[in-house]
């Protein structure tokens, strides 16, 4: 059957059916009306940069071998990349700004229901950023801390602050190879006027840039995201939790909110707790008020709060055709624009928040840090209202238990303060060293099957996966993250794990939380007095669709991180760039990217990258 070859999950084979039966069109079927995709595009070879286009370039070599303008197959390919890494790095980064702008709103006292939840970590990062700290309130020094982020964002010249927590080697590597970055827009901008007609036209010229770019999302944009979230929502700790469509429940009223910045959850989080709407709740016949997750702003509420989580990016329409989602609040990225259109079969409510982001077919209240306390109030109250609007609800499967959590600091807190004892662990090899298994969902894979199998095969062969964005969901819904899935582990990994009391994969958050995985890799390179690159570790995206992913992908590439993709970027067009990526990149940087669809395969290749690096490094 259709749904079988969809997805590897139960729950949204079910759901797959039901939508089926309520008529509603999945980003399936889209998918499989687009096909046969464009064969240029899938290239690289299409070019629409510039209004003399568009011009697209023959890979058979008998049609036209350059653009209009004369750009060639390398030149067309490089800037088409290059403009994905930018678009990529702007999202994490304006999201990263965002959370600025919140902070810099609580220190004046303009931002209702925000606060400061871990001081400690607001002095430690303000210590980084040479802001004096002692004797000062926590206002003053959120304050100074967000007028310095906002330094880091624009033209600055020198720098960017946060690449001092990379191993020295690292910075020197970059300051070497010209890739150091900068201002944080500046890079992005700088990507822009490259990739326009007529100026960088050297397609290695345009790929270190689009590293440096990348790198100004990696060590900037999203670790800014990160830190400050931290620091206004809580430096998360290991909790509980649950997952998969089971987590809606039949008797409460059920919200969800989808997308990717925690200034619009936190507070829906707090409305949804507060007793006065649970009693009006309560008095419209509902049991009580359930707030579930999507995809990335689910994680952050996961990892902080242990709120459930419905799904990931494939399972976000089919949520909705549970029929059991009283209102569904979206702030920014990966929303698909059908959302509106599947809701419209059903009574939920879809509410956009953010000023920068608008869908058909839903109403738009748009948060702030001055109302985002009240609106919330007001919508959760609608939603409530809304519960007694439902049709018949199919909730059909129940949901599975997971542990989330795992910021770096919970992990060095669990270890019992250093990362010694887990390098002791892969010095003897009990474990054989550490991947990051990231990433979205994309139709051109049979959902989560990539993230699922390749999990799969690395614990079972002593390597400890840290897990973020969907991957992580898929993996907790394949019941991956408890600490009795140390079962699934090979005979090293299963005992350090039992000894900890941690499963052998690590749930660190949300996508912008992939620095998180950095930060952790650069402590352990630091305790070994190495680089990144000569670490054991690798990293992996087995069904990315994003170009926030390349931008991912691009900086754990420039970190040192050898980093394998599912899906083909749109890169075959020029062999030179292929190259490149491949295998030139390893003499620049210190790492590559590999390509493999087959996450068997992909394991295979992640597995034999660690032994080689433990080899090199006498383990
Ligand atoms: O930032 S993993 S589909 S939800 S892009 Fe999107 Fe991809 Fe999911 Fe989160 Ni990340
Ligand atoms: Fe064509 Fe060159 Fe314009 Fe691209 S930039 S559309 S290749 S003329």
């Amino acid at each position: 059957k259709d749904a079988e070859k969809r997805t590897v999950t139960e729950d949204g084979r079910l759901m797959l059916e039901k939508a089926e039966k309520d008529r509603i069109e999945t980003v399936w079927d889209r998918y499989a009306a687009q096909t046969p995709q464009c064969g240029y595009c899938e290239m690289g070879l299409s070019c629409r940069i510039c209004n003399m286009g568009p011009c697209r370039i023959d890979p058979f070599g008998e049609g036209p071998r350059q653009g209009v303008c004369g750009a060639d197959a390398d030149i067309i390919v490089a800037r088409n990349l290059g403009r994905m890494v930018a678009a990529g790095a702007a999202a994490h980064s304006d999201h990263g700004r965002d959370l600025v702008e919140v902070l810099a709103a609580v220190a004046e006292g303009k931002a209702p229901g925000y606060g400061i939840a871990d001081p400690d970590k607001l002095k430690r990062v303000a210590a980084e950023y040479g802001i004096e700290t002692e004797g000062k309130p926590p206002h003053a020094v959120a304050g100074a801390l967000a007028d310095a982020m906002m330094g880091d964002f624009g033209s600055r010249r020198k720098e960017l602050s946060m690449v001092r927590r990379a191993p020295a080697k690292r910075r020197e590597l970059w300051r070497k190879t010209g890739i150091m970055p900068r201002g944080i827009d500046r890079e992005t901008s700088e990507m822009m006027h490259r990739t326009h007609m007529g100026v960088d036209n050297g397609w290695q010229s345009l790929l270190l840039h689009a590293l440096r770019n990348a790198l100004s999302d990696g060590w900037g944009g999203s670790m800014i995201a990160t830190e400050v979230s931290d620091i206004l929502f809580g430096t998360p700790k290991p909790s509980a939790n649950t997952v998969n469509v089971g987590v809606l429940k039949a008797d409460q009223v059920n919200i969800i909110v989808h997308g990717h910045n925690p200034v619009v959850s936190e507070m829906l989080l707090q409305a949804c707790q507060s007793p006065d709407i649970i009693d009006l709740a309560k008095a419209k016949g509902a049991a009580g008020i359930n707030l579930a997750g999507l995809c990335c702003t689910g994680n952050e509420l996961l990892m902080r709060h242990g709120i459930p989580m419905a799904g990931n990016h494939l399972m976000t329409e089919l949520v909705i055709a549970t029929g059991a989602v009283d209102m569904m609040l979206v702030d920014y990225q990966c929303i698909m624009p059908s959302l509106g259109k599947t809701a419209s079969c059903y009574h939920t409510l879809m509410i956009s928040t953010s000023d920068k982001a608008r869908f058909p077919g839903m109403t738009h209240r748009e948060f702030h840090p001055e109302n985002a306390r009240d609106l919330a109030r007001d919508l959760v109250k609608e939603a409530v209202e809304n519960f007694g609007r439902r049709g018949r609800v199919y909730i059909p499967v129940e949901p599975v238990p997971s542990l989330g959590g795992f910021s770096v600091e919970a992990i060095l807190g669990a270890l019992g303060g250093t990362p010694d004892p887990l390098l002791d662990a892969v010095k003897d090899g009990r474990i054989r060293g550490a991947a990051g298994v990231v990433g979205c969902n994309n139709p051109k894979i049979k959902h989560d099957y990539g993230h699922i199998t390749l999990t799969r095969q690395l614990i079972e062969n002593d390597i400890l996966v840290l897990d973020t964005g969907c991957a992580a969901i898929a993996n907790a819904k394949a019941g991956f993250k408890v600490a009795e899935a140390a079962e699934y582990a090979g005979p090293g990994l299963k005992a350090v794990c039992s000894a900890l009391g941690i499963p052998p994969v690590l749930h660190m958050g949300s996508c912008v939380d992939n620095v998180r995985i950095l930060l952790l890799a650069s402590a352990l390179a630091d305790s070994l007095g190495c680089d990144i690159s000569d670490l054991p570790v690798a990293g992996s995206a087995p069904e990315w669709y994003s170009e926030k992913a390349v931008s991912i992908g691009a900086y754990f590439v420039a970190s040192g991180v050898y980093t394998v993709l599912g899906p083909m970027p749109p890169i075959t067009g020029s062999m030179n760039v292929v190259k490149l990526l491949t295998e030139g990149l390893n003499d620049v940087v210190g790492a590559g990217f590999a390509v493999e669809p087959d996450p068997e395969k992909a394991g295979i290749l992640i597995r034999r990258h660690i032994e080689s690096k433990r080899k090199q490094l006498g383990l």
